[in-house]
């Protein structure tokens, strides 16, 4: 008989906690309402396909984006879910422009939760893995009175706990509260996510690298030198490959099991990039540094960017230390070069 311990996400979160013996364990009761919200949305996302819940409802998000059913969803569970267990002062969501105040009738709580309620969806009617994504903030303003948007607005090195999960041939849900990164897949017959991944940590170099090289045209000199440095043959490790899912979760995810890097850069048609900061960048670049990796908007880290917006953008470079290293080192002299000239 295996000797593997069976640990599942309540016990795993549990048992962190008795490390703390000064925590309430209200974090953990948290995270206990939020993987209901993540089963109920996996089980929605493996039945996309046989409802009628594929195509668009018709209206466009905060970004001008044409939204899906399966994303509306999402993002109602998520605020059912976390709307009434007396852990939160304030949510935002992609989906939504403003703040989400919790109801009158409810406790308020201590804690701010960030999410992408579906990250990846332009993927869903083809079958490709699609994510949620979110992120945990102690709440900032003084009192016990409703939040406001200044507790959203934080710098992401002030995240208490971030995660995502990747709806792909199996759900996987990896969490990190900053030290270690563990990820645990949804058993299905059982309903719950079984620790299979106990402490990822990002290999620090890879061979892999993630961009839509559709954009080329666009792209700063630096990233096009450095995109054709990977692809050529004479030095050790090289040609890189090349792998793009278009779902920033299922290619972080990816990134940070193999290594390498994965980047959404600013181009000259998106001067900020197209991922979110509050919503994708923060939370990703949380958990890949706590797995070891390294998270950049080419400059500077991403958990330190002051936030000014609530939908605002960032370009990402992340992944494996010496690549995002070695990408800002041609950024920066592409860079020189052109101020020199
Ligand atoms: P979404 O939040 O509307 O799904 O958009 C974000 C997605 C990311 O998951 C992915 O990395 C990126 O958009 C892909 O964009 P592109 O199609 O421009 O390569
Ligand atoms: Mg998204």
């Amino acid at each position: 008989m295996s000797k593997a311990r069976f640990m599942t996400l309540e016990r795993h979160i549990i048992e962190g906690e008795r490390m703390h013996p000064e925590a309430t364990g209200e974090l953990s009761r948290l995270l206990s309402d939020l993987a209901i919200a993540l089963k109920i949305i996996s089980l929605e996302v493996n039945k996309a396909g046989l409802v009628d819940i594929l195509g668009y409802v018709g209206t466009e998000n905060v970004h001008g984006e044409s939204v899906r059913k399966l994303d509306m969803y999402a993002h109602e569970m998520m605020f059912k879910a976390m709307d009434h267990g007396g852990h939160l002062c304030i949510m935002a969501s992609e989906e939504e422009e403003d703040i989400i105040h919790i109801p009158s009738d409810y406790e308020i709580g201590r804690y701010v939760l960030l999410f992408d309620p579906l990250d990846g969806s332009s993927n869903i009617d083809a079958n490709v893995s699609i994510g949620t994504i979110f992120s945990i903030y102690r709440r900032m303003s003084e009192g016990g009175g409703p939040g406001t948007l200044a507790d959203c607005l934080q710098q992401g090195y002030k995240q208490v706990a971030a995660g995502y999960v990747v709806y792909g041939s199996s759900t996987i849900l990896v969490y990190s509260a900053g030290h270690g990164v563990a990820g645990f897949t949804l058993d299905p017959s059982i309903g719950e996510f079984i620790l299979s991944h106990p402490d990822i940590r990002i290999p620090h170099r890879g061979h892999i690298y993630s961009i839509n090289e559709g954009n080329y045209k666009y792209w700063h000199p630096g990233l096009k030198r450095y995109i054709k440095y990977l692809q050529e043959e004479d030095k050790e490790g090289h040609p890189y490959s090349s792998r793009y899912v278009g779902s920033m979760v299922a290619d972080v995810h990816r990134t940070l099991l193999y290594g390498g890097v994965f980047m959404y850069p600013a181009d000259s048609r998106s001067p900020k990039g197209k991922l979110r900061l509050m919503y994708e960048c923060n939370p990703v670049a949380f958990i890949t540094e706590a797995a070891g990796g390294r998270a950049t908007d080419g400059k500077q880290r991403i958990l330190e960017i002051v936030p000014e917006h609530l939908h605002e953008r960032s370009p990402i470079f992340i992944g494996s230390i010496e690549d995002v290293l070695e990408v800002e080192r041609f950024l920066r002299e592409a860079e020189e070069e052109l101020q020199g000239s």
